[in-house]
């Protein structure tokens, strides 16, 4: 993965400012889009079952997220899931929570059985669950790792036959045949809500012009972690509210240069 190919993606999707489908949770909604407009793509978020099917056929990419499920947004996402499916558009879905309640377990493998997801971003936790394994989960958030993240992505990976991504303090990328470590990132960033929830937004933003999966999903975790690295000496490292402000900053302000000089991912 070289770090010109990673700017090429990122000034695509500026350029095109791609547009970006969200049925996503509550609570990071704002944040959501707040971050895709400072990346340079275009959010919108709709989740009415009776418009989700013409959204999605004009975005780039559509984004599913359990995060505050009920039913309604449920039948919704598997809605907007077949429309873009039927159009050829990627769908990144985030099974928030999964393995936290049965409900959520039930929905989140359901999801995977009547849509062709593109990419699935999880933690650690909410992936082993979806492929029946029981990592410890607290509400949204990953407990102690429970195994190899690098076996849980390659297994999971095979299982769905998608690309998979685990999130932690490393990133795990597979597909079943390669598999990517990316090393960028801060701890910040699991003390402000939303992180996981806009890095699968993001990730959609830039598989809505780069092709090769796992090279758009790569450059995703890269740049996302990068721009969380730089706030860190620009303000961020006051606490989680100067962060979080820092961090959409640093996702606007991200370049060709700065990438060159942080990427840290290797295949394994
Ligand atoms: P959780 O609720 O368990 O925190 P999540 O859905 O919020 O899960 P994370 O795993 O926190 O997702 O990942 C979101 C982003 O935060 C990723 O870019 C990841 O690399 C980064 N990240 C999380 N924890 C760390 C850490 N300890 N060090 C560096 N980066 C981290
Ligand atoms: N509760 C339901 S959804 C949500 C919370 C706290 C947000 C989860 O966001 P993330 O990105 O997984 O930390
Ligand atoms: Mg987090
Ligand atoms: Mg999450």
């Amino acid at each position: 993965m070289n770090n010109q190919k990673i700017a090429e993606i990122l000034n695509e999707l500026r350029e095109r400012k791609s547009l970006i489908h969200n049925i996503t949770n509550e609570v990071v909604t704002n944040f959501t889009a707040n971050g895709l407009l400072s990346l340079g793509a275009a959010p919108v978020m709709a989740h009415a079952k009776e418009e989700v099917e013409d959204m999605t056929s004009n975005a780039q990419a559509l984004i599913l997220n359990i995060g505050t499920l009920d039913e309604n947004k449920v039948k919704s996402m598997v809605l907007a899931g077949k429309a873009a499916n039927e159009k050829g558009i990627p769908v990144v879905f985030d099974p928030v929570g999964a393995g936290a309640t049965p409900y959520r377990t039930k929905v989140a493998r359901n999801m995977m059985d009547k849509i062709a997801v593109t990419v699935l971003r999880g933690n650690a936790a909410e992936i082993s669950h979806m492929i029946g394994q029981q990592w410890e989960i607290r509400g949204v958030e990953a407990g102690e790792t429970g195994g190899n993240k690098v076996d849980l992505a390659k297994n999971a990976a095979k299982q769905f036959n998608t690309t998979v991504v685990i999130t932690g303090k490393e990133d795990v990328v597979s597909n079943g045949t390669s598999t990517y470590l990316v090393e960028n990132g801060h701890e910040m960033l699991s003390k402000i809500t939303g992180a996981g929830c806009l890095l699968s937004a993001v990730i959609g933003a830039f598989i809505s012009t780069e092709k090769d999966l796992l090279t758009g999903t790569v450059a995703a975790l890269a740049t996302y972690g990068i721009a969380a690295e730089r706030a860190m000496t620009r303000g961020g490292e006051k606490g989680p509210g100067s962060f979080q402000i820092e961090f959409l900053n640093q996702l606007n302000n991200i370049n060709s240069e700065i990438i060159a000089k942080h990427l840290l991912v290797k295949e394994v």
